[in-house]
C-alpha cells in the first residue's frame, strides 16, 4: 500500500541544485517535494566544491541567501599561476572590469538552504530509499519513494527534476536511445585534504610542478583545502599525512614562501571526469547540475553550473506551470548546454594546461607551459582565463 498525494514538483536530490530549485520555486508560488536518500547529517557534512562565481554570489543575493555567504565568505580578486618555479598573479577585477569570485563552501550553502527551505515548512524528506519516476510519457509524472520510516509513497506531479547527481537514477529513466552521452576520463585523480590550518596564501596558487599538479585554497581563515595531482588508481593507504605535507611543500614552494602545515581533518581521492549528456529534458523530466554534466574540478564550475541549471529550470517551470507558456521549458535544455559547454571547455583546457600526462611526453610539456607563458604574457589570454573562471554566462533571475 502507497500513501498517494500531489505537488507541483517532485524534486528528486537534496544537493545545491535540488534544494536551490524548491527555494526559487517557492519565491514563484509554486509547491515542490525533495527527496534525498541520505541524511541531514550527510548533506551538510560532504565535503565538495569552495568556489561561487560572482554571478552565483549575486543570485544568491538576490533571493535571500546570501547573509551568511556575505559575512563569513571571503571574497577573492584573482588567482596565481605557477610554474617553472615562478609564480604569477592574474587579476580578475582589472581584466574583466571589476569581477571577481567568492570562497563560500558548498557545505555552508547546502546548511543554508536546509535551514531556509524547512523554515519556509517545505516537504523535505531525508534517509528515503527506492525512488522511482514513472509515467513519463504523460503530464502527470509519479514519483515514488519509500520514507525513512518504511512507508511507501507516490506523489503525482506536475514535472519532475532530476537533481540526483552523476550516480542518481533520473538520467538512466530516460527513454533509452535518447540521451547522447559525449565523455572524457584523464589519467589522473584529485587528492585533496582539509586542514585546521589557517591558509598559506590571500589568493588560490594553480601550480603546474614537473611532478605533478597542487591547488592551494581554503575554506575559512583558518582552514586550508589543498589539492595534489595523483595517478588515477591511487591507493589512499599510500598517502600518510607527512608525504602529503612534503609533496605539497615540493610542488606549491616557492623562494621566500612558506607552507604553514596542520592536522588533517580530512583526505580523500576523486576522479577526474568530463561528461555531458543531451537532450537534459524528456517532456516533463527535467535533470540539472551533476544529474547532467561533471567537469573537473580544476575550474571550479561544477556547483555553479548546477546553480546556473536550476535558476532557468525554476524560470521555465514557472511559465509552464503558472502560465501554460512552455516556451522556455522547450528551450530549457539548449540554453543550459550552451553555458554547459562553454565551461566543460574552460574546466578540459585548465587541467590540460596544469596537469602532467603520466606517460613522459616533452612535445605536450613544451606546449603547456608555452601556454602558460602566453595566459601570464598577453592581456587577451589572461582575460579569457580571467572572463571564463570568473562566470562567462551568469545565471539571470528575473
Ligand atoms: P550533488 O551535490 O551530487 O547532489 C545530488 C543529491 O542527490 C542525492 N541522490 C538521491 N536522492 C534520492 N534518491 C536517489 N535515488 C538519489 N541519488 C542521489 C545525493 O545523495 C545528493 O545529495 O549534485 P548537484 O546538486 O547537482 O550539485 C553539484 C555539485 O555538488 C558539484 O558539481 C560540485 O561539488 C563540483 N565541485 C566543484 N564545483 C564548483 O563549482 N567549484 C568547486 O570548487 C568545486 N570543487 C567539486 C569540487 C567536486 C569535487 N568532488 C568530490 C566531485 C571539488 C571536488 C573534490
Ligand atoms: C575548492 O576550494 O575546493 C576548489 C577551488 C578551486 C578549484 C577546485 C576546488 O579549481
Amino acid at each position: 500500500m502507497s500513501v498517494t498525494a500531489s505537488t507541483q514538483v517532485g524534486i528528486v536530490g537534496a544537493g545545491p541544485a535540488g534544494l536551490l530549485l524548491s527555494h526559487l520555486l517557492a519565491l514563484r508560488g509554486i509547491d515542490s517535494i525533495v527527496v534525498e536518500n541520505r541524511s541531514r547529517a550527510y548533506c551538510e557534512a560532504r565535503q565538495r566544491a569552495g568556489l561561487l562565481e560572482a554571478g552565483t554570489v549575486e543570485l544568491l543575493r538576490a533571493v535571500g541567501l546570501g547573509d551568511r555567504m556575505d559575512a563569513e565568505g571571503l571574497e577573492h580578486g584573482g588567482i596565481y599561476l605557477q610554474f617553472a618555479g615562478e609564480r604569477h598573479h592574474i587579476d580578475f577585477r582589472d581584466l574583466t572590469g571589476g569581477r571577481w569570485v567568492t570562497i563560500y563552501a558548498q557545505t555552508e550553502i547546502v546548511k543554508d538552504l536546509i535551514r531556509a527551505r524547512l523554515a519556509a515548512g517545505a516537504q523535505l524528506e531525508f534517509e528515503v530509499s527506492d525512488t522511482e519516476v514513472a509515467e513519463l510519457d504523460t503530464d502527470h509524472p509519479v514519483l515514488r519513494f519509500t520514507d525513512a520510516g518504511g512507508t511507501r509513497h507516490e506523489v503525482s506531479c506536475e514535472a519532475i527534476a532530476g537533481c540526483d547527481g552523476f550516480h542518481g537514477i533520473c538520467r538512466d529513466s530516460l527513454p533509452p536511445g535518447l540521451v547522447q552521452v559525449a565523455e572524457r576520463s584523464y589519467p589522473y585523480s584529485w587528492l585533496g585534504i582539509l586542514a585546521t590550518v589557517p591558509p598559506s596564501t590571500d589568493e588560490l596558487i594553480y601550480s603546474r610542478h614537473e611532478d605533478g599538479f597542487a591547488l592551494h585554497t581554503m575554506r575559512t581563515p583558518q582552514v586550508s583545502r589543498l589539492y595534489l595531482q595523483v595517478p588515477a588508481d591511487e591507493d589512499i593507504a599510500r598517502w600518510p599525512d607527512d608525504r602529503i605535507w612534503d609533496e605539497l611543500r615540493h610542488r606549491l614552494g616557492v623562494p621566500g614562501w612558506e607552507l604553514k602545515e596542520g592536522p588533517i581533518a580530512e583526505k580523500a581521492i576523486s576522479p577526474m571526469r568530463s561528461f555531458v549528456a543531451s537532450p537534459m529534458r524528456y517532456r516533463r523530466l527535467f535533470l540539472a547540475g551533476d544529474a547532467a554534466h561533471i567537469v573537473p574540478p580544476t575550474g571550479a564550475k561544477g556547483l555553479n553550473l548546477a546553480i546556473g541549471d536550476v535558476t532557468a529550470l525554476a524560470a521555465a517551470l514557472t511559465d509552464l506551470l503558472g502560465q501554460a507558456n512552455p516556451d522556455p521549458a522547450n528551450a530549457y535544455s539548449d540554453t543550459c548546454l550552451r553555458r554547459v559547454w562553454r565551461a566543460t571547455h574552460f574546466s578540459w583546457w585548465m587541467t590540460s594546461m596544469l596537469h602532467v600526462d603520466p606517460h613522459p611526453d616533452p612535445f605536450e610539456a613544451e606546449l603547456q607551459l608555452a601556454q602558460l607563458r602566453y595566459v601570464i604574457a598577453s592581456r587577451a589570454a589572461a582575460t579569457t582565463l580571467a572572463e571564463n573562471y570568473t562566470g562567462y554566462f551568469p545565471p539571470h533571475w528575473p
